[in-house]
């Protein structure tokens, strides 16, 4: 499948989606968006993929939306037609694991989109922000929302009041990235942890990552008794025989398929 501002590889199981607006460091507009969407959902449905990667240039994952195409929206039209709403939170329906490679630039919606990854990954070049209240707006995707869930109140405000930016070890130590890297090296790790996970049964990868995202949605009690559905259902999988069954005869598990 061709599109105009995206690329995309795929390495075995690992698919890699690349947002591609080098002239704009990758400011999010509507086709970018449906593209993303479309291909995302591509993915998830392609039984040779396991695992989604999301990345963007060496020089920006995505600078924020497109503010020459939102400098003249007026209300009614953004409303009525549900920008945001619309075409952005696809990413949150895919039931793969979506793993966030960073490069510099991750600022206003590029960074909220970002954190509707299930995890990031950083290159050393990464800077983080939510500098939309320098353009005269709130952010629209969640920045107010799963910036604090994921580095607290105080720095989240610090970042969207003064829309100071972090750097990569910053964002690590506060943990809005799993794992930093230098960046040349950023993409050959990157699809190296999404092969590993890629080898996992994709059906427990889809369950656990249903599972934490419960987390943000429910009480402690009933996320454990969710989680205590899948683990009993397990019991009734072909992965659990695979796996159990290759730790026991001390050899790899295949899990092809499962
Ligand atoms: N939108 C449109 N174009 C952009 C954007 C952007 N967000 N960011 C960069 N560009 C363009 C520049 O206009 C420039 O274009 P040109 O060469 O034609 O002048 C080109 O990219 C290169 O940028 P710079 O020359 O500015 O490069 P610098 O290295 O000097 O600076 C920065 C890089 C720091 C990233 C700087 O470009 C910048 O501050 N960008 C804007 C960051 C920003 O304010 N982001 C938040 C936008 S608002 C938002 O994201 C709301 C999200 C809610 C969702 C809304 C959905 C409808």
């Amino acid at each position: 499948m061709q599109y105009q501002d995206l690329l995309i590889e795929t390495h075995g199981k690992v698919a890699v989606i690349r947002l591609n607006r080098p002239k704009a460091m990758n400011a999010l507009n509507d086709n970018m968006m449906n593209e993303l969407g479309e291909a995302l959902y591509a993915f998830d449905k392609d039984p040779a993929v396991n695992v989604i990667v999301l990345t963007g240039s060496e020089k920006a994952f995505a600078a924020g939306a497109d503010i020459a195409a939102m400098v003249n929206y007026d209300y009614q039209e953004t409303h009525t037609n549900n920008y945001i709403g619309r075409n952005w939170e696809h990413i949150l329906n895919v039931r793969k694991p979506v793993i966030g490679a960073v490069a510099g630039y991750c600022l206003g919606g590029g960074c909220e989109l970002a954190m509707m990854c299930d995890f990031l990954v950083a290159a050393d070049s990464a800077k983080f922000g939510q500098p939309e209240i320098k353009v005269g707006v709130t952010p629209g995707a969640g920045g107010t929302q799963r910036l604090p869930r994921a580095i607290g109140k105080s720095k989240a405000m610090d970042m969207l009041l003064t829309t100071r930016m972090i750097d990569a070890a910053e964002a690590e130590r506060t943990g809005l990235v799993s794992r930093v890297i230098p960046a040349e090296k950023l993409m050959e790790e990157v699809v190296a942890i999404a092969q590993q996970i890629a080898e996992m049964p994709v059906s427990v990868a889809i369950q656990i990552k249903d599972a934490v995202n419960q987390a943000f949605e429910t009480t402690l009690s009933q996320g454990v008794r969710y989680e205590r559905r899948y683990f009993h259902a397990g019991f009734g999988t072909p992965a659990q025989r695979e796996g159990m069954n290759a730790f026991l005869e001390k050899r790899k598990p295949n899990f092809e398929g499962l």
